[in-house]
């Protein structure tokens, strides 16, 4: 049976009547996201229609998900908000804190020791506070979610931007920073800016060597990592059907890589199969009872271009495999275009290694399919000549690919598995004994949805390229960027040209999925006579202090901290890897505030002029000369500033320091939020050009913030070092609520103030 069936069975009892009502008040035909959104408004039955794109929203989500590395602060914040128990089903899932070094069991052994304040704090806190608890080793948060709570038709939020996964089971899932959560544990509307929509019609059928994460690969190559902005990205058409549903979350998964709100598939057999695969035939059942409302009306898909702001397609059938990279998700080549935008990029050609798995890309049928790859290597003499590892998205996964051989035929071509975690995906990859920053130029191919510098592996000379876990199985094997496994051959040990057979795997296992400990631990059903301790002299959890309130007054005299250059992810602005560690600590995690950013005055890292004594130092002890001597500060930043992950600690760990506003070309959608609910100001240049204008020794001025209000762009005066002023507009997106978050110091606050 299913977590949570009650619910699901509530969400749906409710559905038809708000989905028709919203139908008549929008006078047309409804997109799935459409009756989705529709049917989850705070306000219950829809009475009003929604500009897309322009209106703000308050939407009441069914459930919440976090995990470890972001749950610390999301927990923190929730117990400032004065609520014995969440309002809505949540769990929290241990997944981030596990380096990946030798194997499974001695790095989980490893991860319990060194993080085991941690896993206490959010095991004790889950189990006060009624939440779901995923222990170290369960699984990675979204596949989890996938096995176990994502259902069709539902909305939920995670506090991790590859939330979105769960679209691959029909649902609207959000990618949100952790005071996002906060609000609806808390029992409060939780307001989104109604999204734009963008259809991809998927025509033909996938074979061969092409898989679910080419079609996002290809997607990415047209959208480009801020097309998806704001909008939800809804995918149909005979190629969506015909497709797997774990294959259909790899899409919406890497949907976050083009900035997408969320994606999602209409309900399909392929859920169905998928639902009763994992022990929910009673969510199948209830699901199939309102069908057609877990769909688009038919004359959506029928005539798309009426329904959606943009419509793409793709045809599966002449769709070939693609690697994405490096630096950057968005940069698609064909594997056929491959060996020569090598040549001409100078990308090394060698591979060291090839990575699978991840919370993308490690289904049953990657994973089978994958392995029907690395059968080759004996049946056919080969040797692999790259390394080769697997990080199994769930324990439930692991335990059925275990059972069913494919760990052994890994192994066979000397594979690592590592723990059920995120390990490569996110840095926890200790590849070089801890000295990554000095390490050569290099290449890695991985099924993972990330290829920032230096996420992997720490070291910003690895050139990372994503593909299918198929590709990067065969790439592995070649040990080649450049091979092209449907046209080129390999030699083997008798010297023979041999070809590699396609991949073939199951969609779902045949013997039905198994597990001895899925590894999830119920919260207590009354806990409040439960302690949440955190240790004063704790390095890794420190109880948090309520941002200051703005003092009503223009801010003058701020000092430029950094102008960066180019793309800024949340990456650049607050690390992972070996960083992970302090996400409890809001003063230790400070320490890293924007030591990835390129500084555009001297195209370095971490190295600006601190105004106050004319020394070139760390950003973060720059930041902290301003802090000590009472001086505010700004941030300047180019296009999509924020993209990628959904850490608040991005945006906490500046205000933290004193930097009081961010201005920049434009953002990406939850780091503008996440700016927002910590108080600070998140500023667009009205002319994008005027970002030239900033120079290194710059001071603004704000001349009208005392008059702050919706739709009104600000004035900031900025004096340059000679005395010569500009004076420019900066846009805004805050409504009147988001302005009281402002005033407040931080939508926290304002929350405890309310509850007080
Ligand atoms: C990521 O893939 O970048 C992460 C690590 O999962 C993040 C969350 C985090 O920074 O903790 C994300 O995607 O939101
Ligand atoms: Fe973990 Fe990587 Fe997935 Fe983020 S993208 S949740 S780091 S596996």
């Amino acid at each position: 049976m299913a977590f949570d069936i009650d619910m699901i069975k509530k969400v749906y009892a409710s559905m038809a009547t708000r989905v028709d009502a919203a139908r008549k008040i929008v006078g047309k035909p409804l997109t799935l996201s459409e009756k989705i959104l529709y049917s989850h408004l705070w306000d219950g039955t829809p009475n009003k229609a929604f500009t897309r794109g322009k209106d703000y929203v308050d939407f009441a989500p069914d459930r919440v998900a976090c995990q470890d590395a972001t749950a610390q602060m999301a927990l923190l914040q929730f117990m400032h908000a004065g609520k014995p128990k969440v309002a809505v089903p949540t769990t929290v899932h241990c997944d981030h804190l596990i380096q990946a070094k030798v194997g499974a069991a001695a790095d989980l052994r490893r991860a319990n020791e060194t993080s085991n304040e941690v896993f206490d704090f959010l095991e004790s806190v889950s189990n006060k506070y009624g939440i779901g608890f995923w222990k170290p080793g369960a699984g990675i948060i979204h596949q989890v979610v996938l096995e176990n709570y994502a259902f069709p038709g539902g909305m939920m939020i995670g506090t991790d931007s590859h939330t979105v996964n769960a679209g691959g089971l029909g649902m609207v899932a959000i990618g949100v920073g952790g005071a996002d959560a906060v609000d609806v544990m808390a029992g409060m509307p939780w307001e989104l800016k109604f999204p734009k929509l963008i259809g991809v019609k998927l025509t033909g059928k996938l074979s061969g060597w092409t898989a679910p994460k080419d079609v996002i690969l290809k997607v990415a190559g047209i959208l480009t990592v801020k097309g998806g902005t704001g909008a939800i990205i809804e995918y149909f058409g005979e190629g969506a059907t015909s497709m797997s549903c774990t294959g259909k979350g790899t899409i919406c998964n890497m949907g976050a890589e083009v900035g997408a709100t969320t994606s999602t598939f209409g309900y399909d057999e392929s859920m169905d199969r998928y639902l009763r695969s994992t022990e929910r035939a009673d969510v199948a059942d209830a699901a199939n009872e309102i069908k057609s409302y877990l769909t688009a009306d038919s004359e959506v898909y029928a005539n798309p271009e009426k329904y959606f702001d943009q419509v793409i397609e793709i045809n599966l059938s002449e769709l070939e495999p693609h690697l994405n990279g490096p630096f950057t998700p968005d940069l698609a080549t064909p594997i056929s275009k491959m060996a020569k935008a090598a040549k001409e990029n100078n990308w090394p050609i060698k591979v060291e290694y090839g990575l699978i798995g991840s919370c993308t890309n490690s289904s049953y049928e990657d994973i089978s399919r994958a392995a029907s790859l690395a059968k080759q290597v004996s049946d056919k003499k080969l040797k692999t000549k790259a390394n080769f590892t697997i990080t199994p998205g769930s324990e439930q996964v692991r335990y059925t690919i275990e059972r069913d051989g494919f760990i052994d035929t890994f192994n066979k071509i000397g594979a690592t598995v590592f723990a059920n975690a995120c390990g490569p995906c996110i840095g926890m990859w200790d590849r070089y004994g801890g000295n990554a920053e000095d390490q050569d130029k290099n290449t890695i191919v991985h099924s993972f949805n990330r290829n920032f510098a230096k996420r992997a592996d720490g070291n910003p000379n690895t050139l990372a390229f994503v593909g299918s876990p198929e590709l990067v199985t065969a790439i592995a094997i070649a040990g080649r960027l450049d091979f092209n496994p449907l046209t080129d051959t390999l030699i083997n040990e008798d010297g023979e040209q041999v070809k590699l057979e396609e991949p073939r795997g199951y969609e779902l296992p045949p013997e039905g999925f198994a597990v001895e400990d899925a590894g999830f631990i119920a919260p207590a059903n009354d806990g409040s006579g439960i302690e949440v301790k955190v240790a004063t002299d704790s390095e890794r959890l420190q109880l948090l202090e309520p941002f200051a309130p703005w003092d009503g007054k223009n801010i003058s005299g701020a000092k430029l901290l950094i102008k960066a250059f180019g793309k800024c992810t949340t990456d650049h602005i607050s690390m992972a890897g070996p960083w992970l560690r302090y996400r409890g600590h809001l003063d230790n995690i400070a320490n890293n505030t924007l030591i990835g950013a390129v500084n555009a005055f001297n195209q370095q890292t971490n190295f600006v002029k601190n105004q106050l004594t004319g020394e070139y130092a760390g950003v973060p002890d720059t930041q902290r000369a301003y802090k000590a001597a009472g001086i505010p500060s700004v941030v300047v930043g180019d296009h999509n500033y924020g993209e990628g992950s959904s850490r608040e600690h991005a945006a906490m760990q500046p205000r933290h320091l004193g930097v009081k506003a961010v201005l920049v070309k434009s953002f990406a959608r939850i780091h503008e939020t996440n700016l927002k609910k910590q108080g600070m100001l998140a500023l667009t240049f009205a002319n994008e050009n005027d970002y030239d204008l900033i120079q290194e020794d710059d001071t603004f001025n704000f001349t009208d913030l005392e008059n702050f209000a919706p739709d009104k762009p600000l004035t900031i005066e900025i004096v340059h070092v000679d005395g010569s002023k500009d004076i420019i507009k900066a846009n805004h997106t805050y409504n009147e609520s988001q302005i009281k978050w402002f005033k407040a110091g931080s939508a926290l606050n304002l929350i405890a103030s309310q509850n007080a």
